[in-house]
């Protein structure tokens, strides 16, 4: 049963409260001290996932606190709510059904008393038949050469998923098709696609839920005059154009055949969406089987998530231990640091699922939310990069920053020594940050005084130690699926709606006023704020 009482008053907050006095004083040091074997002990192993929560500033006294909260908050109730397709999309109302994405043909998830599970199946079988036909060069423009470049053109969830997925299983694709992500409406996205693109061999993936966002359709418009004038036919369309949306009325207008339009639905969210037909650019570069496993690996961590006890759930743990230093040590941001170059775009994915997800001030009751921090801030660049530019700042800042690393037995690509090199740095970072390098280390290394305080590293930096043994589409969907429970986890917990997101809608209205303003021959009467309008008849100025 859910409490009544507000969440930082009820007992179970003041207990973490009171308990984070304490656990303040802490360090790191002390508690590996106190238990030689902490290291495994805080540790879980689900699917290929190996998770070393060990170096955070918790106890077993932590887990059960947070353990309790949760508990208490209907936690476990809420996890329920969405697998059985309620709506828990409150503002929309709406069910948040990505878990039936992956789900095996025989379950059955309603939603209004209907099974959706068979339309998704449906959905994939389309997209494995035309994945198949694009790989097997037996799609064919409209010269009858054979497909040899797929661009997906989308923008947010649209784009972030299947580009983020792309880059981290190219190694699984055929290398014959060239794969591009175009989202930006900066026409130097699309434009150096065009470049190097030849009309006869391309075939377009405009991937867009609405099938009215003004990026994606200028970005396909652009596009469709491009191939239109190479060409010589609007007949090219049905040829080279093919659509991922719930909008076939859209579509149609767009000249793009609706037998070539793969659907979703409505209770699939943007960020949520790239193993649905979202995803289709993927499978036709991994192949069908390739994102079969993709899916399988979600769904293992779906079902351990669904039926683990709390305790020992990793997308719960992770959630708590994330909501202790934000809310407990006030952390404002987290780092995510895959030791992975195939895993590049993956702090970007994770910043939209992350921050478009729990970045909401106002709980499910409506009430504002003013005394406790809700979403982090996300960000992250792979390692070892990263330590050669903004690990400084986790060593020796002033601000705590948790940071999640994410590493692999096995290259991707092995090299000589290349991968042990990797990983090398993947086991020193955390190791460093956790214990750091005491007053006394850096004096025996004979240093100048006047270097001393300035060389000390105090530890004290949190980290969980994300281990599997290789990067493939199962371990993948299980990573990914991992982070969209974790999010579940500690929006359920702030009480607030992880599933909507006004504010990139109120973003989608605010452009369109301004277009006439820029565009029209005359200088309008600009009715913004005086900045708004220097700025306005400056750009005007200037393109002229
Ligand atoms: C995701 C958001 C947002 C959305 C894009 C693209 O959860 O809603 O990122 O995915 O704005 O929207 P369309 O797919 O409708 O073009």
């Amino acid at each position: 049963m859910a409490v009544e009482n507000y969440l930082v008053e009820s007992p179970d907050w003041l207990a973490l409260n009171e308990h984070h006095q304490e656990m303040a004083q802490c360090h790191l040091s002390d508690l590996f001290r106190q238990n030689p074997n902490r290291g495994t002990d805080l540790s879980l192993e689900v699917g290929d996932w190996y998770l070393d929560y060990s170096k955070n500033l918790i106890t077993r006294r932590t887990l059960a606190l947070l353990v309790k909260l949760a508990e208490a908050l209907g936690l476990a109730g809420r996890i329920e709510q969405m697998f059985a397709g309620q709506r828990i999309n409150i503002t929309e109302n709406r069910s948040v059904l990505h878990v039936a994405l992956r789900a095996s043909e025989d379950q059955e998830i309603l939603v209004d008393g209907l099974n959706v599970v068979p339309a998704v199946h449906q959905v994939l079988s389309q997209m494995r038949a035309f994945s198949r036909r694009v790989r097997s060069g037996d799609w064919f423009g409209i010269t009858g050469k054979p497909i040899r470049r797929v661009v997906n053109i989308g923008i947010g969830g649209s784009d972030l998923g299947p580009a983020m997925a792309y880059e981290a299983l190219k190694s699984f694709s055929d290398r014959r098709l060239t794969v591009n992500f175009v989202s930006n409406i900066d026409s130097t996205h699309l434009a150096e696609v065009l470049r190097v693109a030849d009309p006869e061999e391309t075939l377009f993936v405009v991937c867009s839920k609405t099938f009215t966002t003004q990026e994606t359709l200028t970005n396909a418009r652009s596009a469709r005059a491009w191939l239109v004038d190479a060409l010589g036919s609007v007949g090219a369309v049905k040829h080279h154009f093919v659509a991922v949306s719930t909008n076939a009325e859209e579509v149609t207008k767009f000249g793009i055949d609706t037998a070539n339009m793969f659907g979703f639905w409505d209770w699939v969210g943007g960020r949520y969406s790239y193993e649905s037909a979202v995803g289709l650019a993927l499978m036709v570069a991994i192949g069908p089987e390739r994102f079969d496993e993709l899916l399988e690996g979600s769904r293992l961590m779906d079902v351990h998530f669904r039926t683990a006890p709390l305790e020992r759930n990793m997308p719960v743990l992770m959630g708590l231990i994330g909501l202790w230093y934000n809310n407990f040590f006030n952390a404002e941001s987290i780092a995510v640091l895959p030791y992975s170059q195939a895993l590049g775009r993956f702090p970007a994915y994770l910043q939209q699922l992350d921050m478009e997800s729990n970045g909401k001030s106002v709980d499910l009751k409506g009430r504002a939310i003013d005394d406790y921090q809700t979403g982090p801030i996300v960000w992250g660049e792979p390692g070892t990069n990263g330590q050669h530019a903004f690990y400084q700042l986790i060593h020796q800042g002033t601000t705590m920053i948790p940071c999640d690393f994410i590493g692999f037995a096995q290259a991707t690509d092995p090299l000589g020594e290349h991968h042990d090199l990797l990983m090398s740095n993947f086991f020193a970072q955390p190791e460093a940050m956790a214990f750091g390098k005491s007053e006394v280390e850096v004096r025996a290394d004979g240093v100048k005084e006047a270097q001393v305080e300035h060389r000390i590293m105090h530890g004290y930096h949190t980290t969980n130690s994300l281990l599997a043994r290789k990067l493939t589409p199962s371990s993948l969907g299980q990573l990914v699926a991992l982070y969209e429970h974790k999010v579940f986890v500690q929006g359920a917990i702030w009480n607030i709606n992880s599933f909507d997101q006004w504010g990139v809608e109120l973003g989608k209205v605010l452009a369109k006023r301004i277009v006439p303003e820029l565009t029209s021959e005359e200088l309008p009467d600009l009715g913004h704020d005086s900045s708004t309008n220097a700025l306005i008849s400056r750009y005007r100025k200037l393109k002229a």
